[in-house]
């Protein structure tokens, strides 16, 4: 089993309402130690045994099975980057060390030598420009749709629709924060439902969302659902979305960063 020192369960946080968000930090810090199936109840996830490697960029990073670093650790499997991968404990005030190589106080960061970068989408092109590959190909219009999509990912189909309702239906469950907010949830609903067709359209003709191989822009658009089921969101009507998924999570990269079960933790 592997620990962690507290709870970092990224936007649990970020997303409570400040009286509620001190209550549970509180709580979460009487301990020192928790287990993760012990935080991920009814939802048990734990974490992968986290290697070191001599060569290394360092991820520091808050919560693994978060999206976010979920996204960057897939990129780094891909391409056969070592990621030395450091907890930040969200359950506390960041410390001035992180906040000095990451002032917003959030995950992941990068720390590549001297070179700091946090914001997953640019951590993860900054990873793929270490070699050619077909993930981040060198060409001016691929990179313009993959950023694209990025940037969309960020701004709409993660924000608006399935952070909202991974964060109701899943989140709050984990750490026992009471029922959805069903005003949010059809909120959520709507803008998944209004976003998804987006990306139904422009699968229904091809496998993947640029070009003909998996880019940045399946990964990290495939990140923001990474928790589908769990959060129930509504992708049956989506035949071609649901098959591009299948596709990107079949990927060895995504199925060896994914937060694995207790039983299959050591
Ligand atoms: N846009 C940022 C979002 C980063 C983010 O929200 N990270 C989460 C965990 S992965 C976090 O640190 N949450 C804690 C907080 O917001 O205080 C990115 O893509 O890197």
């Amino acid at each position: 089993m592997v620990y962690l020192r507290a709870e970092p369960l990224d936007r649990t946080f970020a997303a409570l309402a400040d009286p509620t968000r001190r209550a549970l930090l509180a709580r979460l810090s009487e301990q020192d130690s928790v287990t993760v199936s012990e935080l991920a109840r009814p939802f048990p996830i734990s974490l992968p045994a986290v290697t070191k490697h001599l060569d290394v960029s360092q991820l520091k990073c808050g919560f693994p099975p978060s999206p976010n670093t979920w996204k960057v650790r897939a990129v780094a499997a891909q391409l056969g980057i070592p990621l030395d991968l450091e907890f930040v404990d969200l359950t506390k005030p960041r410390s001035a060390d992180y906040l000095a190589i990451n002032p917003t106080g959030r995950t992941p960061t990068l720390v590549d030598s001297d070179f700091v970068l946090w914001e997953s989408n640019a951590i993860m092109q900054y990873l793929a420009n270490r070699s050619a590959n077909t993930l981040w190909p060198n060409d001016a219009r691929a990179r313009a749709d993959i950023m694209r999509w990025q940037s969309w990912q960020l701004a709409h189909w993660g924000k608006e629709a399935c952070e909202p309702l991974t964060f109701q239906r899943l989140v709050k469950k984990i750490v026992n924060l009471g029922p959805p907010d069903e005003a949010i949830v059809a909120k959520g609903t709507e803008a998944f439902h209004r976003e998804a067709r987006v990306l139904d359209t422009h699968l229904a003709k091809r496998s993947y969302l640029v070009g003909d191989a998996v880019t940045l822009a399946d990964l990290a658009v495939a990140a923001s659902m990474a928790y589908a089921k769990e959060a129930e969101m509504p992708i049956t009507p989506y035949a071609h979305l649901r098959d591009w998924f299948t596709r990107v999570t079949a990927l060895p990269a995504w199925r060896d960063t994914t937060p694995q079960r207790p039983s299959a933790a050591a």
